[in-house]
């Protein structure tokens, strides 16, 4: 497929000041009339023709300034619409087009889930709907009509605010027209029908605007979206209060669809959303459920402003906006939330998904320099690494400089497409600082590595605390990243804050040369160092640190990331000495578990939801990760379930009591807040250490459980508990569930997942007798993700199995969807990312299978980009 470069951007030719839509919904004939208020652009090239962008078009007329345009002076075909000689003055074309939204299995432009109309034009699906400059450079104001039979799409929406609405007599249709004052880009286009119910409250900004603001779901499940709703209108008065970003129209609306490629949309005034991140209740939503809806519903709002109002130059900038919006939202969620734990599910993410990413054949800069297919490039590098980046920056300057900056950005950049630079030189212009170094975080893959080694001197109570940072792939060339490393020491007793350093402000130190050290005065005693506090910067940590010395840590350390780390750290050590069969470890392992044992102690009731944390190991990804090279999935997950059986026989008693004295009051009603999350993450926690000791027991108590739960958390859990028990009591269990939610098919993704990943032999057949189960399809991307990505992202024993059944199990799914839903089937085929650092045995399996997908005839591009850069 042909590359698309960032060094050979250049800017359109022309402009589209205004558009004018007309849209007649229908299920196969659809009609699209767009009139176009163009012009050429006076920083492009002089008498270029126009070339406007298509992908699966039907041109039915074209007219410029109310001409026909006669044949010999243009070409249009699906893909594309050439005039060869536009007017060098401003004109006006009008298009019309035909299209078949129920046709549309691509998810891509105007499409039909459940009989509802709607759109996705991210990244560049607008030109499936009209021949379009469809580049977010281009920005035009909008005005859109839309017509539908007024019975099967009572509901008409469109970006911006309602205008006007009536019916088109004697048709049996009607017709909305909206318009949005504010200039977009194509990708933000969206549109709406549908029969939907809408709940609905009203919000008044600090600008004294009266907002409405209206969910719409699937009838019948009005009573599902109230917490969305309110997750709306929180984000609203957050972004005034945490960057003084008000809302800008008189209606903000969500809906809700059933089939998505992604999360959901951050359309102009008309966000949509997968239905998964909307509906919830507590019989059907858990609370990581909750906790997600509130975490999107969040990010898609701030998109408002990082995005929409300033949005992006060109695909090469996305992380612009997905970056600092994920930064954006994760703060909102730990300012709603507890900061301290929602640090740690950060980073669990980021190691899981992101730096797997960046040691494999995808890595790629947060700013990638080129790409085949930008519908690939919506990773977690740009997303999380994007995000990290954000947060470096702030710790850099300090929380009033990177607010006055950000004000800065949005100031300077309303309205405007812009790049990673102007964002950068909106903070330098407010703190006075030269960024380009710090800039470099944006433009090379790969997670840095940080050495980190420290000397006691006691005789001159003084300690050295010595930083050396390598770059995997980078030359000895490249230049040295800007790292902020939050820095503390940490006694026998407690924190040693009695000992600084002159090159620590605030806590910081700021590693800018490939080596560097620093010195602590006044250390009365032999410390143990805890650097990167808070995770504050995306490297690895390698540390010559005993395990005596992070137990310490998770003792005494005032900063509670550092805490958790360090019984991460121990946990990931045990665990890779078992699985490289190495020396029995039994003695560490007893530390371990005398050491947690003195933090629930203390700890568990005070703050259940950080104890959760604590008791939860690092998973089977993180541990192939931390070995590296020739990984035996079978290996790895022993050792895991060694450990588990320790801690679970270890702490027996003291999880017991906890699950008794957390347990929730009979008749209590269910809250989704965080402190009642937390509580039951604990108690679930403890259950699952419990029955990996005693299987018995477990399958007793997570039967138990599942009879009294009041909420789906409790519910799942305990069937997740009894999905690594084989036997009669998982299965009757795992029947009764799919009986009690047969009607409700995200509650059954759940189902299929907790089976898609039970580690047995038996796993992949069972997988393929649930793809004929009548509530899978192959056509949806929850089910599809639910049932084939979970096998294939988290069961590392089976998807990886030696004799490939795994394997093949993708690679049929992903070429059985390719021809319908190129986006889903690559993303699907991401799961081979790893491959290379398995053992030779399962690596050559998996080569193998990757080499048959790459020689399928007619695979899409999307596909046929992951698979070559996964084999290069
Ligand atoms: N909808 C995706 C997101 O918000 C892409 N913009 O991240
Ligand atoms: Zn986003």
């Amino acid at each position: 497929p042909p590359t698309v470069r960032l060094e050979d951007y250049r800017l359109s030719d022309h402009l589209i000041d205004r558009v004018e839509l007309d849209v007649r919904l229908d299920p196969h004939d659809t009609r699209v009339t767009a009139t176009l208020a163009l012009r050429p652009n006076p920083a492009g090239r002089a008498a270029a023709p126009l070339v406007l962008d298509g992908d699966d078009l039907t041109l039915l007329a074209l007219e410029c300034d109310g001409q026909a345009v006669a044949p010999d002076a243009y070409r249009a075909d699906a893909s594309g619409l050439t005039l060869h000689r536009p007017p060098q003055r401003p004109f006006t074309l009008r298009i019309e087009t035909r299209l078949d939204p129920t046709a549309n299995t691509k998810l891509m432009g105007l499409y039909r889930s459940s009989g509802v109309y709607c759109t996705q034009c991210e990244a560049d699906g607008f030109r499936r709907i009209t021949y379009f400059l469809d580049r977010p450079d281009v920005l035009a104001v909008y005005t859109t009509r839309i017509e539908a039979d007024r019975d099967s799409a009572p509901v008409l929406l469109g970006n911006g605010n309602p205008v006007e609405a009536g019916d088109v007599p004697g048709t049996g249709r009607h017709y909305a027209v909206w318009h949005d004052p504010l200039p977009k880009p194509a990708y933000l286009f969206a549109l709406v029908g549908g029969r939907l119910d809408r709940v609905a409250k009203s919000f008044t900004t600090m600008e004294g605007r009266a907002v409405e603001i209206a969910v719409y779901v699937e009838p019948g499940k009005g009573d599902r979206a109230a917490y969305a709703l309110d997750a709306v209108e929180r984000s609203m008065a957050w972004d005034e209060t945490a960057f003084g970003r008000a809302y800008d129209l008189d209606v903000f609306n969500v809906v809700a669809v059933s089939d998505f490629n992604m999360g959901a949309m951050e359309n102009k005034g008309l966000n949509i959303f997968n239905d998964k991140f909307v509906l919830a209740s507590p019989e059907t939503a858990t609370d990581a459920d909750y906790a997600a809806i509130e975490a999107i519903i969040a990010h898609e709002y701030f998109h408002n402003w990082s995005g929409n109002r300033v949005t992006c130059r060109d695909w090469f900038q996305l992380c612009l906006k997905e970056g600092l919006t994920v930064f954006r939202d994760q703060e909102f969620s730990s300012d709603m939330r507890s900061r301290a734990v929602h640090r740690i599910a950060e980073v669990r993410n980021l190691r899981a998904r992101q730096f797997v990413e960046d040691a494999g054949p995808l890595a790629h800069p947060v700013r990638p320099k080129q790409y085949a297919e930008i519908n690939n490039f919506y990773t977690a590098t740009v997303y999380e690494k994007g995000a990290e980046i954000v947060r470096m920056l702030r710790t850099l300057i300090g929380e009033p400089a990177f607010r006055a900056g950000m004000d800065r950005y949005f100031a300077d950049n309303d309205g405007t497409a812009a790049t990673v630079e102007d964002f950068l030189s909106a903070f330098e212009a407010v703190t006075g600082r030269d960024l380009s170094s710090f800039a470099e975080w944006y433009e090379r893959p790969g997670t840095p590595r940080v050495a980190v080694s420290g000397t006691y001197d006691p005789a001159a109570r003084t300690y050295r605390l010595a930083f050396r940072q390598t770059r995997p792939g980078a030359g000895a060339d490249a230049p040295p990243l800007v790292i902020p490393v939050r820095v503390g020491l940490v006694g026998a007793e407690g924190p040693l804050d009695g000992a600084t350093s002159g090159r620590v402000e605030a806590g910081v130190f700021v590693l800018e040369a490939a080596e560097d050290a620093l010195t602590f005065e006044n250390v009365a005693d032999e410390p143990v160092p805890s650097p990167f506090r808070g995770f504050s910067a995306p490297v690895r940590v390698e540390s010559p640190l005993d395990a005596a010395a992070r137990l310490t840590l998770l003792r005494h350390d005032p900063d509670s990331f550092n805490r958790w780390e360090a019984a991460q750290r121990v946990a990931l050590g045990l665990m890779a000495a078992q699985a490289r069969g190495e020396a029995s470890e039994d003695a560490g392992a007893d530390a371990f578990v005398a050491a947690l044992d003195a933090f629930l102690d203390t700890e568990a009731l005070r703050d259940p939801a950080f104890a959760a944390q604590i008791l939860t190991l690092p998973g089977e990804g993180e541990l192939a990760d931390e070995i590296g090279t020739d990984t035996d999935p079978d290996a790895i997950f022993s050792a895991r379930q060694a450990l588990r059986r320790r801690l679970g026989a270890g702490l027996r008693e003291r999880l017991t009591r906890l699950r008794e004295t957390l347990a929730e009051p009979a008749g209590a009603a269910f809250s989704p807040d965080a402190a009642s999350a937390g509580r039951r993450a604990l108690r679930n926690a403890a259950l699952d250490l419990i029955a990996a000791a005693d299987a018995e027991a477990g399958t007793a108590l997570a039967q138990a459980q599942i009879e009294a739960a009041t909420n789906m958390t409790d519910r799942l859990a305990g069937l997740a508990t009894l999905a690594l028990l084989p036997g009669e009591a998982r299965e009757a269990a795992l029947t009764a569930f799919a009986g009690r939610y047969a009607d409700e098919p995200l509650v059954l993704d759940k189902w299929f997942a907790i089976q898609a990943m039970i580690p047995e032999d038996g796993t992949v057949t069972r997988i393929r007798r649930l793809q004929t189960h009548p509530a899978f399809a192959m056509t949806n991307p929850n089910r599809v993700r639910s049932l084939i990505g979970s096998f294939s992202l988290a069961n590392p024993t089976q998807f990886n199995r030696p004799d490939g059944a795994g394997f093949d199990l993708l690679a049929e799914a992903v070429l059985a969807i390719d021809g319908a839903n190129p986006q889903l089937a690559a993303r699907l085929m991401t799961a081979f990312g790893p491959w290379r650092r398995l053992e030779p045995g399962r690596r050559a399996a998996a080569e193998s299978v990757l080499r048959r997908i790459v020689a399928t005839p007619a695979l899409s591009r999307d596909v046929t980009d992951i698979a070559t850069r996964s084999l290069a």
